[in-house]
């Protein structure tokens, strides 16, 4: 096993997130990832830092083929010189490029949970280049499980819409990347659909995408995540969404990811993609699953029984006294140093 961490993640960290009108803590915090990075030091993992520099080329060029390049323009450039809430939303989908900031992040903006603050893109960048080693390590060592703990997360991050904590689809930019070499599937087990994922991939055969998560008829991102989104043009039939009723347990959550890997499994990719998001756990603030933290050792002995080549993504997981815990007992299913 090879972990790859952002060590400057602290740099993005919003403090408000607004709900229904009213400002409430943000949930997306460093505190997160420096608790995770405890419990893994605690446990003798070797971490490889990897640190902010200026994005590489190669960088550049999968974050504009996996979003608009005009997104990518706008939000490597603007430089906030304070928290960016959106105003007003465009709605109408037209960009246009003229505008006060504010007024330009509803172009690209989809929720008041994902501020622009002045080193998002420094951090965000930074996760999107943890990843890309990520993926690069495993092209050159497939028979090790790669793992990036790093945020901000990313599978929210749609091809011009960002939202849900999420600024640049860090497994995007993975599955990209890879999928230049063979063909790739993600598997996405946070508890909230994988929407920017599938949006980025819906019209392609070459990424499958898949995703596990609560129902969007009553939970965020709401729009999208339903079992009957399938794909599109040469996408058809290439995602999968399994939403699921409240309070889902180990035993109502394992035949579920059986069916999920099932249909992987059927389309013999070459490369699998986890976005690890555990606020499936049963403690998590701001969702309603019932995963308890031994379990995931189990979820990563059902996946690595695969045997594709494997990279780990840090989504989300909101519980910052067991977010450590849970993704050790997630990695420990792997049975790999
Ligand atoms: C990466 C990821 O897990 N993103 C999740 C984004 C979900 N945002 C929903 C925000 C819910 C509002 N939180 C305040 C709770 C008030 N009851
Ligand atoms: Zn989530």
């Amino acid at each position: 096993m090879h972990i790859f961490y952002t060590p400057d993640h602290g740099r993005h960290a919003p403090q408000f997130e607004f709900f229904n009108g009213e400002q409430v803590p943000a949930s997306e915090i460093p505190m997160r990832l420096e608790q995770i990075l405890r419990v893994l030091r605690r446990e003798n993992y070797p971490l490889t830092p990897v640190q902010n520099t200026p994005v590489s080329l190669v960088l550049l060029d999968l974050l504009n083929t996996i979003h608009a390049p005009e997104y990518i323009t706008w939000i490597q450039n603007i430089q906030p010189e304070n928290a960016l809430y959106p105003s007003v939303f465009n709605a109408s989908g037209t960009v246009r490029q003229s505008g006060h900031p504010s007024i330009q992040w509803g172009n690209f903006c989809s929720d008041l949970f994902t501020p622009l603050l002045p080193d998002t893109w420094a951090a965000a960048s930074t996760m999107a280049q943890a990843v890309y080693t990520g993926a690069e390590r495993l092209r050159e060592n497939p028979q090790e499980i790669v793992v990036v703990m790093g945020r901000p997360p990313g599978h929210h991050a749609g091809r011009s819409q960002v939202g849900g904590y999420c600024y640049l689809n860090n497994a995007a930019v993975a599955a990209e990347f890879l999928s230049r070499t063979g063909s790739v599937a993600v598997l996405d087990v946070d508890y909230h659909h994988g929407n920017g994922t599938q949006d980025i991939f819906y019209d392609r055969s070459d990424v499958i995408t898949c995703s596990i998560h609560a129902d969007p008829v009553r939970k965020f991102p709401y729009f999208a995540g339903f079992e009957d989104e399938r794909g599109i043009e040469a996408g058809d039939g290439y995602n999968r969404n399994f939403p699921l009723p409240p309070g889902v347990t180990d035993e109502q959550y394992q035949p579920v990811l059986e069916s999920a890997l099932k249909w992987i499994h059927s389309n013999n990719p070459q490369y699998l993609i986890v976005s690890l998001g555990v606020d499936t756990h049963e403690s998590d603030p701001i969702a309603d699953f019932q995963l308890s933290t031994a379990y995931y050792s189990q979820m990563a002995q059902t996946i690595v029984q695969l045997g594709i080549p494997t990279l780990v993504v840090l989504e989300g997981g909101y519980s910052t006294d067991v977010i450590g815990d849970n993704v050790a007992s997630f990695l420990a299913g792997f049975n790999q140093r």
